[in-house]
């Protein structure tokens, strides 16, 4: 297959949220740059996740971008929580307002990135056997792009339809009449379920634990309501920017034992009828930190999960049993609980009768077999490193980067990985990409990479690389404020725990998040920016 001989400055790979913006940037700052994109067109996440019921769950307009004035005053979300179709929309606007599809070539899947120590260069080859040489690689393969299937014998022997829900097909799936299985109740299960339940004939939900749900609570967004969010957007980031997830919901610091009982639930009443995570992040902060304000507040929501479903037997199954209210990924809903309350749904307890296996006419359960027309595995992602470890990528010495983090993942500040040098990662693992609002977290990262890439450049340096010590010291900076998490214990996508995807001989436990916070993150980032770089070996 014919290579170029070209030398890019920059070959950016995924035209996900993170990739569109690293594009521009770059784009803006004169490097020659190029962007490889497996799937056919741009929008990655929200390119792929077609089915019923995606959409955000944070607040749209803290979802969208900040590094353009114009793009925030052209653009109208059209609810508080948007769904799929309109933020692929809003992606394609920017990228045709900026002209970006210019930079970038689709169903350009890439296979491998290999350093070339002496020439100081990488060469990246795709799986068409294309290959192109660049001086520098930066990620943007997205934290959640590598679905997972369980390990169930029989998957393919299936007769009917079945996909996982990142793969939801393009062309709409006609759900009337027909028999639907589905796996998996964390958020994007949530989702489907409560969107499809009155769309089948019958629903059977395979639920292995039960997870946490609150009301999304979303609206439609006028264009008054538009006009006064936009004038809103300094005060909106203000406060986004201050709290350690990056949401627009500032804590309550009253101080939880400072209100009385009753006073406290009159709160919850009210935030449980907020719009978002109000209950989770604009909470007393002693409810994710304490074990006695926890509780409580996780009594408080089994008793509004409880009121909304007919059959308490059925409730019992929908409690969590192995983690309390936050200590997971909280998915938000829309009628989920009532979905319940419909005979054509059915719950069942996998704790109770594992699979056994798939069959060609269902799924087969220890204690019966369950007759489908289609299969929906809502079974989540190898999360996080899950895209970077399907490329082949061969730093220094030829030593992969798989094989490099097969016990323990380490960067510098989620960016730079050592014995990897002139390669660069946004919403890389260890930083705050999987562990607060996603796009704020992207723009801290496209910052942080093109000025340094400016500074290599202004300062005539062509080898970029993170000691060792450096990443030493954030590598522990990281499992300090993990393990300091009371979550830490819980095993999860935030712990870097999916049983699907876990590589043999490896901890149930990872450290692939930052969890210090937003406004700590961002803060480090500036300060080293302002240090022209000093902890990085540049040469
Ligand atoms: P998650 O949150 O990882 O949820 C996956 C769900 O699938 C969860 O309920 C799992 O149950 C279930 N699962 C996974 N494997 C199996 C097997 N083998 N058998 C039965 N059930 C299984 O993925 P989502 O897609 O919902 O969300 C991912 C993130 O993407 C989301 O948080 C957003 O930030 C975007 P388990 O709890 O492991 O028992």
């Amino acid at each position: 297959m014919a290579s170029e001989t070209h030398i890019y400055d920059t070959i950016v790979v995924g035209a996900g949220v993170a990739g569109i913006c690293q594009i521009k940037h770059l784009a803006d700052n004169g490097f020659d740059a190029i962007l490889f994109e497996g799937q056919a067109d741009l929008g990655g996440t929200w390119f792929r996740n077609r089915y019923p019921g995606c959409r955000f769950d944070s607040e749209s307009y803290t979802y969208g971008y900040r590094f353009s004035q114009e793009v925030l005053d052209e653009w109208h979300w059209k609810e508080h929580f948007s769904p799929q179709p309109e933020n692929l929309k809003y992606l394609n606007f920017v990228a045709d307002k900026f002209d970006l599809r210019k930079y970038m070539r689709f169903n350009s899947k890439a296979e491998s990135f290999v350093w070339d120590e002496a020439k100081r260069l990488w060469t990246v080859t795709l799986t068409t056997g294309e290959a192109f040489t660049t001086r520098y690689v930066i990620s943007c393969l997205g934290a959640m792009s590598i679905p997972t299937l369980p390990k169930a014998e029989g998957i393919e022997d299936f007769k009917g339809e079945w996909f996982h829900t990142y793969n939801w097909p393009d062309e709409p799936v006609d759900l009337t009449g027909k028999r639907v299985g589905i796996i998996g109740t964390g958020a994007t299960g949530i989702q489907v379920i409560a969107e499809i339940a009155d769309k089948v004939d019958t629903l059977t939900v395979f639920q292995r634990h039960a997870n946490w749900s609150m009301p999304l609570n979303n609206a439609p967004i006028s264009a008054d309501e538009m006009d006064d969010i936009r004038a809103r957007y300094d005060d909106i980031f203000e406060v986004c920017d201050q709290t350690h997830g990056g949401f627009n919901h500032m804590p309550d610091r009253r101080g939880y034992e400072n209100v009385s009982e009753a006073d406290r639930i009159a709160f919850w009443d009210e935030l449980y009828d907020r719009p978002g995570f109000a209950l989770l992040v604009g909470n007393f902060p002693e409810t994710n930190l304490e074990e006695t304000a926890n509780r409580e507040l996780t009594e408080y929501v089994e008793g509004r999960i409880r009121a909304r479903i007919d059959d308490q037997a059925v409730a019992d199954k929908l409690i969590p049993k192995n983690h309390s209210f936050g200590m997971k990924r909280l998915p938000l809903e829309t009628s989920y609980f009532e979905a319940y309350n419909r005979d054509n749904v059915e719950l069942i307890d996998l704790l109770e009768a594992p699979i056994e296996r798939v069959t060609e006419t269902g799924i087969k359960t220890t204690a019966q077999e369950h007759e489908l027309d289609l299969i929906i595995y809502a079974t989540g992602f190898d999360p996080i490193t899950g895209g970077l470890n399907r490329v082949d990528i061969r730093g220094a010495d030829n030593k992969a980067l798989k094989d490099k983090w097969h016990s323990e993942t380490t960067t510098y500040l989620g960016v730079l990985s050592h014995g990897f040098p002139n390669f660069l990662m946004v919403g890389g693992p260890q930083s705050v990409s999987g562990s607060t609002n996603y796009p704020p977290a992207i723009e801290m990262g496209v910052d942080w990479v093109t000025k340094l890439l400016v500074h290599a450049r202004d300062t005539g340096k062509t080898r970029i690389e993170a000691p060792k010590e450096a990443e030493d010291a954030w590598t522990k900076e990281v499992i300090k404020m993990q393990d300091r998490m009371p979550f830490a214990k819980i095993k999860s996508w935030f712990t870097g725990y999916n049983p699907n995807a876990k590589a043999e001989g490896t901890s149930d436990f990872r450290y692939n998040a930052y969890w210090g916070g937003a406004p700590r993150y961002k803060s480090t980032l500036e300060k080293t920016i302002a240090n022209n770089f000093d902890q990085v070996d540049l040469d």
